[in-house]
C-alpha cells in the first residue's frame, strides 16, 4: 500500500509539496494529459505544447530517479479525459491508501477537488501550494482590517520577509521603489538583444503533432514554438535574461515597438507559473547581478517588485475575493469581443501588432496586455467575461489565479477598484509616447476627431463621458474630470457621435 501523488501540469517542481516526502518504494506519482484541462477554455496551441512537453520531460526526470510514475498521454486508449477519471482509474488498478496533491491554482478545479475524498471514498490530503513566497494565510492576515489593499505596502512586507535588496530593515539605496527612473521610450534605431530560444526535441516534436491533430481549431500558430520545456533550459533562459536584458529592463519596461516582441522583458512567466522556476531563485539571480555591478538598481528593484510584489499580491487577491470577484461588472460593460482579437485584422496598427505577437508566441508583455488590448476593451466596454476568456486562452502563462485579477481588475476595472483605485484608461497619445506603432498606422494620434483620428482618442473621452457620474466620485480622477470640464458641449456631442458610429461598426 502506498500514496497516490498527483502532480498537475503547472506543478512541475521536484520539491513541490506533494512530492516532498515521497516513498519511492511504495508511492505512485500520477500525471495525466486530459481533455478536460486542455479544453476548459480553448488554450493557445503553444500553451498546450509547452505544458504537455514540460510534463513529459518532468515525468522522464522522475523516472530517472526511480520514482514510480504513471503518466497518461492524451492519446492513451483508456484515458478518461478528466483528472478525477484518471485518479479513479489509478485507484482501481493500484493499491492506494491515500491521495496526496498540492492545492491547485484555479478556483474551478479547487472546488471540484474538494469533493474528491467523498466521490472516491479515499482519504485525500491537500497540501499548501508552496510555489509562492507568501502563504494565503499570510496574505489574508496582511489584508484583514485594511480598507484598501495597496500592492506597494504588501511588496515592502515581502522585501522584509525575503531580505531581497535590503540592508537590515532598510531598502538598499534608501528607497523602496525606483519606478520614476523607468518607463523610457526606445531610442530611434535601437536593436534589442537576441534572446535565448530552444529548438524542439523529439518529445516536443511528438507533442506538436499531437496538438496539430487534436487542437487545430484552437487559436495560435505553432511555427515559432521556442519555449524551454525542462528546468535546465528554463534556468538557461533565466541566465540569458540576466545577462543580456536585465540591465535595461527598467528603462524599457513600458516601451513597445513594431516587430520587437520581447524587448528587455524576462520571458519567465510561463516557467514560473508552471513550476519550472521558483520566484525566489529568479529574484536572487537578479539581485546578484546588482551586487556584481552588472545591472542597475532601477532595473533590479523594478524586476523584483513585479515578482514578489505584483505576482504575489495578485494571487493573494484572487483567493481572497473569489468566487464573487468574477461576477462583478462595475462599469456594466456588455459589448461582444471584436473579431480582430482573434484575427488581428484591424487598421489600428497597435492592436494588430499585439494580436500578431500573441498568436506567434503566446506572449505579449505587460504594457501590450494592459495598455493596448486591455485599454481598448476597457474603453469600448467589452463584456468582462469575454475579455477574461480571451486572456486565459491566448497566453502561455495564463492561469485564472493570475489572469483574472490582471484582466478583470487591472485592465477592465470590472472589480470597481479592488486591484487599482482608478481605471488604466488612456488615449492614443500614451501609445504614441511609449511606442513607434503610430508611425505605421492609418490613423493619427494627434487628431482627436474625424476620419483620420486615432479611435483611442474619441473612445477615451466617450468612456469618461459614459461613466462621468461614477468618476466624479473618484478623487483620483480629479484631473481627468477637470480636463473634461474644459470641453465644449459641441465637442462632447461630436465625441459621442463618432464613438457610437465606431463601436456600432465593430
Ligand atoms: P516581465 O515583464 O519580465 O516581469 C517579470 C515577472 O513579473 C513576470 O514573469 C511575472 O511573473 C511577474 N509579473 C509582472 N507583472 C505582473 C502582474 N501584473 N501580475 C502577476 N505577475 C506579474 N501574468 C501571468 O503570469 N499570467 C497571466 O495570465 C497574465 N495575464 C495578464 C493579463 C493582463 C490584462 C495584464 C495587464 C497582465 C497580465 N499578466 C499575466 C501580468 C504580466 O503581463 C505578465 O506576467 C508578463 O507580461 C509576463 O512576461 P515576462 O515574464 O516577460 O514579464
Ligand atoms: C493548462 C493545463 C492543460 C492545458 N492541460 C493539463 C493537463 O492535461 N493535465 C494537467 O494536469 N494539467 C493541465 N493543465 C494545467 C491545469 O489546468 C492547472 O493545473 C489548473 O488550471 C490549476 O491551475
Ligand atoms: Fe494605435 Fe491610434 Fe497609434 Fe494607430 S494611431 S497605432 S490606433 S494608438
Amino acid at each position: 500500500m502506498g500514496k497516490l501523488r498527483l502532480v498537475l501540469g503547472d506543478q512541475l517542481h521536484r520539491n513541490i509539496a506533494a512530492l516532498s516526502d515521497i516513498d519511492k518504494k511504495n508511492d505512485i506519482v500520477l500525471m495525466a494529459e486530459v481533455m478536460g484541462e486542455a479544453t476548459y477554455v480553448k488554450h493557445h496551441q503553444q500553451k498546450i505544447v509547452f505544458l504537455f512537453s514540460a510534463m513529459r520531460h518532468f515525468a522522464k526526470a522522475l523516472k530517472a530517479e526511480k520514482i514510480n510514475i504513471r503518466y497518461v498521454e492524451l492519446d492513451d486508449k483508456e484515458n478518461t479525459g478528466s483528472l478525477l477519471g484518471e485518479v479513479k482509474r489509478c485507484l482501481s488498478e493500484e493499491e492506494i491508501d491515500e491521495i496526496v496533491f498540492t492545492a491547485c491554482g484555479e478556483y474551478r478545479l479547487a472546488e471540484d477537488m474538494a469533493g474528491w475524498a467523498r466521490k472516491l471514498n479515499c482519504p485525500v490530503q491537500i497540501r499548501e501550494d508552496d510555489r509562492f513566497i507568501a502563504s494565503l494565510e499570510e496574505f489574508e492576515a496582511w489584508a484583514s482590517g485594511r480598507k484598501n489593499l495597496t500592492m506597494e505596502y504588501f511588496y515592502r512586507e515581502m522585501r522584509k520577509k525575503t531580505g531581497l535588496l535590503m540592508k537590515g530593515d532598510k531598502p538598499i539605496g534608501g528607497k523602496w521603489n525606483y519606478d520614476a527612473q523607468n518607463r523610457k521610450k526606445l531610442p530611434k534605431g535601437y536593436t534589442p538583444p537576441e534572446r535565448f530560444s530552444v529548438k524542439p526535441d523529439k518529445i516536443t516534436k511528438d507533442v506538436i503533432s499531437l496538438v496539430k491533430d487534436h487542437f487545430n481549431d484552437h487559436f495560435g500558430s505553432l511555427e515559432n514554438f521556442q519555449y524551454a520545456v525542462t528546468r535546465d533550459d528554463a534556468l538557461r533562459a533565466l541566465d540569458d535574461f540576466i545577462d543580456v536584458a536585465l540591465p535595461a529592463f527598467g528603462d524599457y519596461q513600458d516601451a513597445m515597438a513594431t516587430g520587437e516582441d520581447f524587448l528587455h522583458h524576462s520571458l519567465v512567466s510561463a516557467y514560473l507559473n508552471a513550476g519550472l522556476l521558483t520566484p525566489l531563485e529568479i529574484c536572487e539571480a537578479a539581485v546578484e547581478a546588482y551586487h556584481d555591478d552588472h545591472a542597475p538598481l532601477n532595473a533590479v528593484e523594478g524586476f523584483v517588485r513585479q515578482i514578489i510584489g505584483w505576482r504575489e499580491f495578485i494571487r493573494g487577491l484572487y483567493w481572497l475575493e473569489m468566487p464573487s470577484y468574477k461576477e462583478t461588472n462595475a462599469l456594466k460593460a456588455d459589448r461582444p469581443l471584436p473579431d480582430f482579437y482573434w484575427t488581428g485584422k484591424t487598421d489600428m496598427h497597435c492592436l494588430s501588432e499585439v494580436v500578431r505577437a500573441t498568436r506567434d508566441y503566446a506572449y505579449a508583455h505587460h504594457i501590450q496586455r494592459l495598455m493596448v488590448t486591455g485599454n481598448f476593451a476597457l474603453l469600448a466596454g467589452i463584456l468582462p467575461e469575454a475579455v477574461n476568456e480571451w486572456y486565459l486562452i491566448v497566453y502561455a502563462d495564463a492561469y485564472e489565479w493570475v489572469q483574472l485579477p490582471n484582466t478583470h481588475g487591472m485592465a477592465l476595472w470590472a472589480d470597481g477598484g479592488v486591484v487599482g483605485t482608478k481605471p488604466y484608461a488612456a488615449s492614443g497619445s500614451y501609445i504614441q509616447r511609449m511606442s513607434n506603432y503610430c508611425s505605421s498606422c492609418d490613423y493619427s494620434p494627434s487628431k482627436k476627431l474625424g476620419e483620420e483620428a486615432c479611435p483611442f482618442n474619441y473612445l477615451y473621452w466617450d468612456f469618461i463621458l459614459r461613466h462621468e457620474k461614477k468618476f466624479r466620485q473618484n478623487h483620483r480622477m480629479g484631473m481627468v474630470m477637470r480636463n473634461l470640464d474644459r470641453k465644449e458641449e459641441a465637442e462632447k456631442k461630436e465625441i459621442k457621435k463618432q464613438a457610437k458610429a465606431f463601436l456600432d461598426a465593430l
